[in-house]
């Protein structure tokens, strides 16, 4: 029996029960991936019942500690210990691993599930966004208990994380981990479920590199914990190891831990074979018998194991019941803090937010990137909550928020260090960039950003997607946003960006056309609370004079009427950010043709699909003559709002190292080549 204090024989039994329902989760529904959640089945069992402080009663109070598997594939590692600790999970949905609409989807489903943190699957991306909740944990305690001493203050939790091989092997997690290493995030706990087994076998066909040397150059606490002499975890060096990281609060921790896949499986266990694939009935019948178990019977657990796993419920609901007083003394020590919170827990924004919002006047070129400097300023003055930074453009980026300290822990000899700064330093790591952004509202309470070059938003679109999975409010700021960055070229003018963006469901791209459209772009995307990405110009851009044009409130549409036409609307010119003050200018001019043109500027085409039809139909009538869409990009997309006969203007190809006024008249982005193709097209 494992030797751990009130360790007993009915946590062992719980243990084997735990890798059998793996096996026969997947051996049920014929497709899945027992090997890693039956080696793993002591580990979690142990967090779960052991250390993990959660309440299952309560899976969102704000003082437990997050538990995230990034090794999604192994999700019934997570589904065996919500089942036991009773999170609404029970026998007949671990029956219905993988199938339509069941609570146990093949991966875990933030949102789905209760219980779940965070969606995974794309390796990586689970211990790259736990970063995130660290340090979001971090930047919370600093709203709420800055002056508490360490470890004492109610917002103090730890983020524990389960990763793999292929986890580790992915290089969003060495961006991510680095950073964590030098934000001394020592609330962040990872067990590392060294395997040696993979899809293709043996690691070692292509992962050969010292991984505890390397986390620990990344200043990391490492600690090895080898198997057991039958090849069964080692839970009493385990847990030894997991206090130990529990301890250690200036480092984050790595517990490198070997295991056989698929233990105690006869044949199969450290095989790739059971990686991905059920095991088959005979091996699952052995390997219930190597566990002591009846091989007859599918989906055992016996009434005392069950019971006993859910007494976890009783001692989480003890722990709240002790946060719940702490809670109460704290709030009434804390009455302004205390209501910001709840200001938070509201997902309520400041009173304040629209009159903070700085106003333009026209005459003035300002570039919207430089705009949406000024907003992020003025709105963090009225915005505690709001904290973020960029990947090493901070500046080109305009992601400052002026005053408040960098983002870095006690003991940085960086100047402007402050363990709760509301600037963070990303450093050149986009990809972690945009995980670490999900993660902090994951995490929740907090509003973050990450700011980069357009065409790096590549490098985050795997964050970008899962955010508009998890449906959940990230905030992109993206510059330089086409070939208006002028000389730097074409790696780095983004051209099939926006339209790449845009595929993504769920996922607004939001090109704001002058700095009073950045200003609502930004009160919008805050309000809405979903993921979004800007697209900011480098470049100066006319402040469009809102006494004679729409008001930029409109922005909240979508799409909107910016200068209706003189008599009737024989055409209509589309356009987005830096394209629009074009068209207006080519408005002019044919106006003074005699041809009645409107000007829409339609910063958000998602907000836009989102109006009734009677609004889009009313913005782009069918009736129009021509309908003309105006973005220097690449025209995919567009031909859904101008029809057939409309008159794309767009960039099919790559730009060059030029300035910006050369490329965008070279390339027919000027109102002459408007009023050129409205000409031939009305002819
Ligand atoms: C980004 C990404 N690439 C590829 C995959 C497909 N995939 C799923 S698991 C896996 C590797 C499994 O190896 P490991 O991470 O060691 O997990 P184990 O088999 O040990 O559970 C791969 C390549 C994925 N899920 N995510
Ligand atoms: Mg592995």
């Amino acid at each position: 029996m494992t030797n751990l204090p009130g360790w007993t024989e009915i946590d062992d039994r719980a243990v084997a029960y735990a890798r059998a329902l793996a096996a026969d989760a997947v051996q049920n529904a014929g497709h899945g991936h027992p090997g890693t959640a039956m080696a793993l089945a002591p580990v979690a069992y142990n967090l779960f019942q052991r250390h993990l402080i959660h309440d299952p009663s309560d899976p969102k109070w704000i003082g437990r500690d997050r538990f995230i598997l990034s090794c999604g594939h192994s999700s019934l590692t997570l589904y065996t210990q919500l089942f036991y600790s009773g999170y609404g999970l029970e026998l007949d949905d671990l029956k219905a691993f993988r199938q339509a609409n069941s609570l146990t989807p093949a991966h875990p489903e933030f949102g789905h599930t209760l219980g779940v943190e965070m969606t995974t699957g794309p390796l990586g991306a689970g211990l790259a966004t736990a970063v995130g909740f660290a340090m979001a944990a971090r930047y919370e305690r600093g709203l709420f208990d800055p002056d508490a001493a360490p470890g004492s203050s109610i917002f103090d939790h730890a983020i524990w994380v389960i990763c793999s091989d292929g986890d580790l092997q992915e290089g969003v997690t060495s961006e991510a981990s680095s950073l964590a290493g030098t934000q001394a995030l020592g609330n962040l706990n990872v067990i590392y479920d060294d395997n040696r087994i993979s899809i293709e076998g043996d690691t070692h066909l292509a992962f050969t590199e010292d991984v505890s040397a390397r986390y620990r150059a990344y200043g990391w606490h490492v600690v090895e914990v080898q198997t057991k002499a039958d090849g069964d975890v080692d839970l009493e060096a385990l847990d030894a190891a997991m206090l130990a990281a529990k301890a250690e609060s200036t480092k984050p921790s790595l517990i490198r831990l070997h295991t056989v896949i698929a233990w105690p499986a006869p044949t199969l266990r450290n095989s790739p074979k059971s990686h991905g694939a059920a095991l088959g009935e005979e091996e699952v019948a052995q390997t219930k018998k190597a566990l002591g178990l009846n091989p007859e019977e599918k989906f055992a657990i016996s009434q005392d194991v069950l019971s006993h796993a859910r007494k976890v419920k009783e001692r989480g609901g003890e722990l709240h019941k002790v946060w719940n007083s702490k809670f109460e003394i704290w709030k009434g020590a804390n009455p302004d803090k205390a209501a910001l919170l709840d200001r938070l827990i509201k997902g309520d924004l400041p009173s304040q937010i629209s009159s903070a919002l700085p106003v333009y006047a026209a005459g003035k070129d300002v570039p919207t990137r430089k705009a949406s400097g000024e907003v992020i300023q003025a709105i963090a003055n009225v915005m505690p909550e709001l904290w973020g930074g960029s990947a090493d453009l901070a500046d080109s980026n305009n992601t400052v928020i002026e005053g408040s300290g960098s983002f870095l822990p006690v003991g940085s000899a960086m100047k402007g260090a402050n363990p709760y700064g509301r600037m963070v330093h990303f450093g050149i790591r986009e990809h972690a960039m945009g995980m670490i952004v999900n993660g902090v509202a994951l995490h929740g309470l907090t509003r973050s950003f990450g700011g980069t070059f357009a065409v790096f938003s590549d490098f985050m679109r795997p964050a970008a997607r899962l955010a508009a999975l998890m449906n959940i409010p990230s905030t992109f700021v993206w510059t330089h946003d086409s070939i208006g960055l002028g000389e730097d070229g074409p790696t780095h003018q983004p051209v099939e960006h926006l339209a790449a963006l845009r595929t993504i469901p769920n996922f607004a791209v939001v090109r704001p056309a002058d700095a009073n459209e950045v200003a609502h772009a930004w009160l919008q995307i805050l309000r809405r609370a979903k993921p979004a990405g800007l697209m900011l110009s480098r470049q100066n851009l006319p402040v469009i004079d809102r006494t004679t044009h729409a008001s930029a409130e409109n922005v909240s549409k979508g799409a909107y009427v910016l200068k209706e036409a003189s008599q009737g609307v024989d055409v209509v010119l589309i356009a987005t950010g830096s394209e629009v003050s074009i068209a207006l200018e080519a408005q002019v001019t044919l106006e003074s043709k005699g041809i009645s043109t409107r000007v829409v500027s339609a910063p958000c085409l998602e907000w836009f699909n989102e109006e009734p039809s009677s609004y889009r139909d009313q913005v782009l009538p069918k009736s129009a003559k021509l309908r003309v869409s105006i973005e220097a990009g690449v025209a995919s997309g567009w031909r859904e709002y101008i029809g057939d006969t409309g008159v794309v203007i767009s960039l099919e190809h790559f730009g060059e190292s030029a300035s910006a006024a050369h490329l965008f008249k070279k390339y027919g982005f000027s109102a002459e080549n408007i009023v050129a193709q409205v000409e031939k097209a009305l002819a």
